[in-house]
């Protein structure tokens, strides 16, 4: 065969598989200016993904790309940090009455958290154990005064006697309503079993009234939420109630983490499960808004796709669409939109999340709320939210340092290599447990 024949061949077999584009690129190599027309040339699976899977082919201009920065709250008070007061796991933030509210988990106990085998009717098993419902205003999303309780624990045995947590809020048809966990044991006594129960209030300031029953229960004997409805975001989509919540599976076994989704035509239920569920397959907890035509959720960490945002243009099948850094743990944002409907959502660009480190020992265990920006909005451009370069301290990698067993399996791997084991004379290379 000539050159000239296989240089044609070769053509024709690029021309195949790539399409027309192909003659257009004479060179072959890619580009150095990134065109609308790079997208039609022949592409490696990571390059046809950039440009195919993300929302933008580049970072800057992905409006579900953005970093977060954090600044403290001011207004509330953690009785000098000693573990016995936590707050955690905000509610989205509404704009009623010319002030931001927002609702979260409280615990005031006489003592720090001491888990489940020591817990006691006053003495909290976890973090979130023998909380209530409590709820703050504030004029300008950084001071916050705190209002008191929304919703009490309820005597026993309604659903919740033993601690009311991690509230979503709704607003719906001008009246507001609470979804909470409702545990009826110590959290961390067999998991952290729980289903979401409901109240309602004509006014962000209450009286709330509960319902004192179970509105989304758990799964039946089997199913992956038979367990656990934890973290009830709702929001309002196609004329009905849309409540994305969190269940972990799988014990003993690899713990799996998990959003599902359950719909209802009236804020009382009844709830339907959707068929697919689970449809989110990373994140702790759970934090969505409208987005364009569809919704958007940020994964935190557990799971094949923590640290990421995530978009789903039909509500229900979630794709990846950024992958970022830092992102808020338990995040309650300000989403305008939530609950009017939209056909177009706009984006979120500031919120409140929590950290639960905020004390430096076990000893004085518990939770804080901060306040977190960022920009995954399509109504502003913010490029200090797109910069990727955050960096951390040597002290900071430092403390994410090598445990006890790691030094010691590092240690005997390198004794085997001073002095090999029997085994190595079969050619088969020193058994070492990297499960250690
Ligand atoms: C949170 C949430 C739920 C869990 C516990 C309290 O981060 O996921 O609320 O039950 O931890």
């Amino acid at each position: 065969m000539n050159r000239i024949t296989i240089t044609s061949l070769v053509c024709l077999a690029v021309f195949i598989s790539a399409g027309p584009a192909c003659a257009d690129e004479p060179s072959g190599a890619f580009p150095y200016t990134v065109t609308e027309e790079t997208a039609n040339r022949p592409l490696s699976a990571a390059m046809k993904r950039v440009f195919v899977q993300h929302p933008a082919p580049h970072i800057n201009d992905n409006e579900l790309y953005s970093q977060f920065r954090y600044t403290a709250l001011k207004g509330f008070d953690y009785h000098d940090g000693d573990g016995t007061v936590s707050r955690r796991d905000p509610t989205k933030v509404l704009f009623e009455d010319g002030k931001y509210h927002v609702w979260y988990t409280k615990r005031d106990t006489p003592s720090r958290p001491v888990g489940p085998d020591k817990c006691t009717d006053t003495i909290p098993s976890t973090d979130w154990d023998l909380s209530d419902v409590w709820y703050a205003t504030s004029v300008d999303g950084f001071h916050w005064h705190e209002q008191g309780v929304a919703v009490a624990r309820p005597a026993h045995p309604q659903p919740g006697w033993r601690s009311v947590t991690t509230p979503g809020i709704l607003k719906w048809k001008g009246r507001f309503y609470l979804y909470y966990q409702a545990f009826m044991e110590a959290s961390g006594k067999r998991g952290d079993h729980c289903p979401v129960a409901v109240s309602w209030a004509d006014s962000p300031a209450g009286p709330w009234t509960p319902e004192n029953k179970i509105i989304i229960p758990n799964g039946a004997a089997g199913e992956w939420d038979q367990f656990s409805i934890h973290d009830p975001c709702p929001l309002v989509h196609d004329g009905k109630i849309y409540i994305y919540y969190k269940a972990a599976f799988n014990r003993p076994g690899n713990v799996w983490i998990c959003h599902g989704l359950a719909i209802a035509e009236d804020p009382l239920g009844p709830f339907q499960k959707h068929p697919l569920n689970p449809l989110v397959n990373s994140g702790h907890e759970t934090t969505l808004f409208p987005f364009r035509t569809g919704v958007a959720c940020i994964a935190l960490r557990d799971g094949q796709e923590h640290f990421t945002i995530q978009y789903a243009p039909d509500w229900v099948n979630f794709e990846v669409a950024a992958i970022t850094e830092l992102l808020p743990t338990a995040a309650g944002p300000f989403v305008p939109d939530a609950f009017t409907d939209t056909q177009y959502g706009r984006g979120i660009t500031w919120g409140l999340s929590h950290f639960t480190n905020a004390a430096t020992d076990w000893k004085r265990n518990h939770t804080v709320l901060t306040r977190f920006d960022c920009d995954l909005s399509l109504d502003i451009n913010d490029p200090e939210m797109k910069r990727h370069q955050i960096s951390f301290t040597p002290e900071t990698h430092y403390r994410h340092g090598l445990t006890k067993n790691q030094r010691a399996r590092l240690a005997k791997a390198t004794a085997n290599l001073k002095s090999p084991p029997s085994d190595s004379a079969t050619g088969q290379p020193p058994s070492v447990n990297t499960n250690q």
